[in-house]
């Protein structure tokens, strides 16, 4: 045994994942092998609005989906972008982890590489989704609303006994996002990063924002140089926000969590309410709340 076990999560929707595989992760189970489970568990639930099946769909009424996943032992990265039909898109980014090449696909060429690959194709679109879009649509419409909004992105990750760094992320991006719109859950160093030299980080909120400011990186980096999780975090969606306000005014939502190598955990927003589920070394997933005051 070589470090101290924690594993974070964003939104209290991850909770479930963790009471499920709970059993296999005592055993050891490790953790390039289970954060793929504990998304993939987000991913089924067919009511969570914002990731895999269930997710809402894009202005066409079509549900494209973005995963990434980063093992931090060989900085083994892998991502899909607007993928369709595809049950599991974690599972797809995990396998183009271990490619040298080709290790992150988008649309018709993820979905070909998917599909020869065999992973499980499954249509997307649930009803109770599509009922959602209609709505929202009319209301843009009728009441000038915004369409963006209503997104929650699953990220986990997680250091093992033997002290290996993992993270994954999965979304259905922005509802009413343009086709093709890609988001910052699968980019390195934006939507998520991990190293097991130092920590790892991922992130929730406003992809077009977190893409701006990498702040996933900046939080490994942080920990890389020797600040503690919480720290690090703080520093980076703090620096991340006063950076977009300085230059365009006005900062989106950023959320973030992290682990650092030690075995500690933080977590951090811009916003005014970011839940998210710790799970440490008693292995009892609990739900902490926190705001933008911290
Ligand atoms: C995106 N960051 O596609 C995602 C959406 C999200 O909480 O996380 N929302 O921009």
């Amino acid at each position: 045994r070589k470090r101290n076990w924690v594993a974070i999560a964003t939104w209290r929707m991850a909770l479930e994942g963790f009471v499920q595989h709970e059993a296999a992760i005592r055993d050891g189970k490790r953790a390039s092998e289970f954060i793929p489970d504990l998304v993939q568990a987000v991913e089924d639930y067919p009511f969570y609005k914002s990731v895999g099946y269930g997710g809402l769909p894009n202005e066409n009424g079509v549900v494209q989906l973005d995963a990434a996943f980063m093992d931090g032992d060989t900085l083994a990265f892998g991502a899909i972008a607007g993928i369709e039909d595809f049950a599991n898109p974690i599972r797809i980014a995990k396998q183009l982890s271990v490619e040298r090449y080709n290790s992150f696909l988008v649309g018709e060429g993820a979905m070909e590489y998917a599909r020869n690959a065999g992973f499980a194709q499954k249509p997307m679109l649930t009803e109770r989704a599509e009922k959602l879009w209609q709505i929202r649509k009319r209301d843009i419409v009728e009441k000038g609303l915004a369409p963006y909004d209503g997104h929650d992105t699953v990220c986990i990750m997680a250091q093992d006994q033997e002290g290996s760094i993992v993270a994954g992320t999965s979304t259905s991006g922005l509802f009413m996002k343009k086709a093709g719109r890609v988001g910052d859950s699968p980019i390195s160093g934006s939507g998520l990063y991990a190293d097991s030299e130092a920590g790892a980080a991922a992130a929730t909120g406003l992809g077009e924002d977190i893409m701006k400011t990498c702040v996933s990186f900046q939080t490994v980096l942080f920990m890389q140089a020797g600040m503690t999780a919480q720290d690090a975090v703080d520093k980076a969606v703090s620096q991340a926000t006063a950076q977009l306000v300085r230059h365009r005014g006005v900062a989106g939502d950023i959320s973030v969590v992290c682990v650092d190598k030690d075995g500690n955990f933080g977590a951090a927003t811009n916003t005014d309410e970011f839940s998210y589920v710790v799970m440490g070394e008693d292995m009892r997933p609990t739900v902490y709340l926190t705001d933008k005051h911290g």
